[in-house]
């Protein structure tokens, strides 16, 4: 008997992938086929998948050609994979000719005619209506921007606004492919969803005309000062069909998100205490150590520490306390905040002119998550328990500067796929503001 393998995504099963399957089985006698899992793809870089594995997996064995179907999750498993099932050709299309030579010391390597003219990447697009964007203000993080929506189907960023003019030409001459407008009303009749990356007192207001005027919004944190105003944001969002996502960016990252499924599987029991870090020392002549009302550790690193307290403790915390660092100016350099919940503590620590080793630690009742610095580009997290020789140790996917992943759940969300509203959900990011809220009334007493 001649065993046969083939491996894909098969992401929107088209006529490709069948004429591929039906080659592949034509090659012998017995076909197994190996199926991507969410997590391999997002380490192979492909963050667009549409279809979940389980329908990709129902797509190939309705073909009929395959006789076993597995999934692939990690590199270097088609070489187990070939020696356990005893395969004698492994198959694959003709755009990876070359790619899997390495595998001929095993089985026979077999690449098949590619069916032209039809790929899942073509039937993405067309499904990802192009999402005009425009970008508020354009400070450091916009050229971040435009290089990270490169690698996310549907994310075109079109327009950039700033109020000053001589801001907006600096950056019409860095990025001749925008139009680059100083009025925002302009900005808005051009675009489907804007990206505001504006000073932080501005957010709610470009967020709240926007959503007025049907333009999608995803917003650097904070989205708004107080509890009213991001209620009111979420319910115009909802009123009028359109997608709002606060942009704390690691709440989108696949390892953060994996950080969190571990702490809730009871993998290290109940969860009774998080410290959470954030610092970057800015320069003294910075926005963030100048800006004695909006500037501050506070408003620069608060939404990211508190992240994972309010996703894993949730908002019922029976008390929390600000405790601040001043500079001379008024601007909080260094502050913790100490949450107490029925059952469990957290503490989180940020700071602009104070460095702290930036970790996330929760801890529990059997043993405690460590994910070091920077947790917030989360590229690997350990699992310690009583015995110290015994840790489990995760290396998620974590590719560029992070900021693709919140980019690819706005466009998602805006074209309705997938139910991915559970990484940073309107309770969380409302509960976010209320803090913020009680922290900006706790530095008025102050000052
Ligand atoms: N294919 C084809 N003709 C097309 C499109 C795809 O023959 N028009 C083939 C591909 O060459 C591949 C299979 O269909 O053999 C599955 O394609 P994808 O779902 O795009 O999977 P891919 O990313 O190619 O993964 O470990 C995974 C493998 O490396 C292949």
């Amino acid at each position: 008997m001649t065993k046969v393998i083939t491996y894909g995504t098969f992401d929107l099963f088209h006529k490709g992938h069948y004429n591929l399957l039906k080659h592949a089985r034509e090659l012998g006698d017995y076909l197994i086929v190996g199926v991507t899992s969410e997590h391999f793809d997002e380490t192979r870089g492909k963050i667009n998948v549409i279809d979940d594995v389980l329908t990709r997996v129902q797509h190939v064995r309705e073909t009929g050609f395959a006789d076993q179907i597995i999934i692939e999750d990690h590199v270097g498993q088609k070489i187990e994979d070939i020696q356990r099932y005893d395969v004698d050709i492994f198959t694959v299309g003709s755009d990876w000719v070359g790619a899997f030579d390495y595998l001929k010391q095993y089985c026979e390597v077999v690449y098949l005619p590619r069916t032209p003219e039809i790929s899942s990447t073509e039937i993405r697009n067309s499904i990802f209506q192009p999402v005009r964007i425009g970008i508020v203000g354009t400070g450091r993080i916009a050229p971040r921007f435009l290089e990270e929506a490169k690698y996310v189907s549907g994310a075109v960023p079109v327009a950039a606004y700033n109020p000053d003019w001589n801001e907006v030409r600096d950056f019409k001459g860095k990025h001749k492919e925008l139009i680059c407008v100083d009025d925002y009303d302009d900005l808005l009749k051009q675009v489907d969803a804007v990206y505001i990356a504006s000073p932080n007192e501005t957010h709610f207001d470009y967020a709240r005309r926007a959503l007025e005027n049907g333009v999608h919004v995803i917003s650097e944190k904070p989205l708004a000062f107080t509890r009213r105003e991001t209620e009111q944001l979420y319910s115009l969002s909802e009123k009028n069909n359109l997608v709002l996502l606060e942009a704390v960016k690691a709440a989108y990252s696949p390892g953060f998100q994996e950080l969190i499924n571990v702490a809730k599987s009871g993998r290290i029991g109940e969860i009774r205490d998080i410290e959470s870090n954030y610092t970057r020392l800015a320069n003294s002549d910075s926005r963030e150590r100048t800006d004695a009302k909006y500037g501050g550790a506070f408003l620069e690193f608060g939404p990211s520490v508190m992240l994972p307290v309010i996703k894993l403790l949730g908002p019922d915390y029976r008390s929390i306390s600000f405790h601040s660092l001043w500079d001379e100016n008024g601007v909080d350099i260094y502050n913790k905040l100490d949450f107490v919940y029925d059952n469990a503590l957290a503490t989180t620590k940020c700071g602009v002119a104070v460095k702290t080793e930036g970790q996330l630690v929760v801890s529990g009742t059997k043993g405690y998550i460590l994910a070091p610095s920077p947790w917030w580009l989360m590229k690997h997290f350990e699992v310690h328990f009583e015995d110290a020789s015994e840790i489990e140790n995760y290396d998620p996917p974590f590719r560029g500067d992070g900021l693709r992943y919140e980019i690819s759940e706005f466009v998602r969300k805006i074209n309705g796929i997938g139910r991915d509203g559970y990484k940073l959900t309107r309770g969380e990011s409302i509960t976010m503001s209320e803090i913020t809220e009680k922290y900006m009334e706790y530095k008025k007493s102050i000052h």
